[in-house]
């Protein structure tokens, strides 16, 4: 078969690539700001964004969720942004999912 034959096959099965969403622990930001990010926005009701702000301040970090390129990157600049808006130093990162 073609080299480019094997590209476009490549290209077509290729699975999209998705990316984690993660907040990081800090000493500063209020649990309380944290709980109202995961609700706002990444749709977590109060008990499931309670206990993953739990989760993040006992073990360091945790994924909020799973997304495109595009909507991750989305997520982290919304979350930084609305942090500094309200004082917060609250951090959030992507990571690539490896398949
Ligand atoms: N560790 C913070 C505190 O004790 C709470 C916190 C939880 C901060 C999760 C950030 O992503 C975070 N106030």
């Amino acid at each position: 078969m073609s080299e480019i034959k094997t590209l476009e096959i490549k290209q077509i099965l290729k699975k999209p690539n998705r990316f984690q969403v993660l907040l990081l622990n800090d000493d500063y930001t209020t649990m309380e700001f944290v709980v109202v990010v995961l609700m706002k926005f990444f749709s977590k009701s109060q008990e499931a964004a309670n206990a993953l702000m739990l989760k993040i301040h006992i073990e360091g970090e945790a994924v909020c969720g799973v997304y495109s390129h595009d909507v991750a990157q989305t997520k982290v600049t919304q979350v930084i942004e609305f942090s500094r808006e309200n004082e917060q130093p609250l951090m959030c990162i992507i990571r690539e999912l490896s398949d």
